[in-house]
């Protein structure tokens, strides 16, 4: 199996992340990635191949151009206006959101506009931030080529995470949607016209959600924890279906507090089948290992011999696959965790 991988993933690095009004260690570290690398490359079936560089359109397919200027161009401003050097200067994190009762202008200054930009305050800007998510989203666009080359599974090695990036919103530490950019490459550059999107992340991809919500195009399909009790609390009902000509391809499956592989699977299951009479072409599974019992940021009871089993239902579709990392925290069990999800794919 293919794994696309580039180095620039493992740049951008946050000095922490708020939690209860403190700052503790940032969880989305370059050392998940360092992590999944260091044991795939134990496995003479993984092969790591680095992207091409695709460039820009393939991005302004799934975001505004408005956003993009700003990602590429928020750390340089952050630092100007806080008058320091890139290695002195602390991470960028908004302080006030356009809430929609209290939203009457369009900001100019940089603090502004990273609260414009933000769907939440736990997601640093660092100054590496971009040149990570380009690579990532780089690594998609690459591993969706292959997909369609080879018609087998590839894993495209992607951080920071995206499902929770939006057209124009980044947050729940995405910035680019990089299942969104290959799913639109999918379309315009391999001839694709039906994409299914399986999000098995912890957390709903309200993200990948809202950029296909009136899409028949792209059925995008979630299994997660319930928004009634978890982040991001503001999407992710069963009752959000899609909406105009997207009615009946968005499909939310969300679970309980502590939900083991039993009930999983039956989740899955009725994902999978959707997924089947939908008649996609490709798949992009937008694979997030936060649900795993070790997780910190988790409730579900997975364990590593489950990725194992989603890995085999998920492959009894026989669609081209295209693999992408979400989130996944528990850094030191995250490599056998990923090892034992592609199993299947090899
Ligand atoms: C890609 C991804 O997994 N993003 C997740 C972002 C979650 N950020 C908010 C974390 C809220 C933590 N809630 C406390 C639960 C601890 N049991
Ligand atoms: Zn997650």
């Amino acid at each position: 199996m293919k794994v696309i991988y580039s180095q620039d993933v493992l740049k951008h690095s946050a000095q922490g992340e708020i939690k209860q009004g403190g700052l503790i260690p940032a969880r989305e570290s370059p050392t998940r990635v360092e992590q999944i690398k260091r044991t795939l490359e134990l496995h003479s079936s993984f092969e790591f191949v680095a992207p091409d560089d695709a460039g820009l359109n393939p991005i302004l397919k799934a975001h505004d151009r408005d956003y993009i200027t700003f990602l590429k161009t928020v750390w340089s401003r952050w630092t100007e206006t806080m008058g320091l050097a890139d290695d002195q200067c602390p991470d960028a994190l908004p302080l006030i959101l356009p809430v929609e009762s209290l939203n009457a202008y369009s900001p100019e200054t940089v603090e502004g506009l990273i609260g414009r930009y933000a769907l939440d305050v736990g997601t640093p800007i660092t100054a590496d931030m971009w040149s990570s998510t380009y690579a990532a989203a780089q690594c998609a666009l690459t591993g969706a080529r292959y997909v369609t080359d080879r018609s087998g599974a590839v894993f495209a090695l992607t951080r920071p995470p995206g499902h929770h990036a939006a057209r124009d919103k980044f947050g729940g530490y995405c910035f680019l949607n990089h299942a969104a950019i290959a799913a639109r490459s999918f379309q315009s550059d391999h001839g694709v016209e039906k994409v299914a999107i399986l999000d098995l992340d912890y957390h709903h991809g309200n993200g990948t959600q809202a950029i296909f919500y009136e899409d028949p195009d792209v059925l995008v399909v979630n299994i997660h924890a319930d928004p009634a009790f978890e982040y991001p609390y503001f999407l992710g009902r069963a009752e959000e279906t899609g909406s105009g000509p997207g009615e009946g391809t968005t499909l939310n499956l969300p679970l309980p507090r502590g939900t083991g592989w039993r009930d999983y699977k039956i989740a899955l299951t009725a994902a999978l089948n959707a997924i089947r009479s939908y008649g996609a072409e490709a798949l992009i599974v937008s694979w997030g290992f936060d649900t795993y019992k070790g997780d910190p940021l988790s409730t579900f009871q997975i364990e590593t011999t489950d990725f194992a089993r989603m890995g085999e239902a998920v492959c009894t579709l026989g669609i081209p696959t295209l693999v992408l990392l979400e989130g996944g925290y528990a850094t030191d069990q995250l490599g056998e965790n990923v090892h034992s999800g592609l199993a299947a794919f090899t």
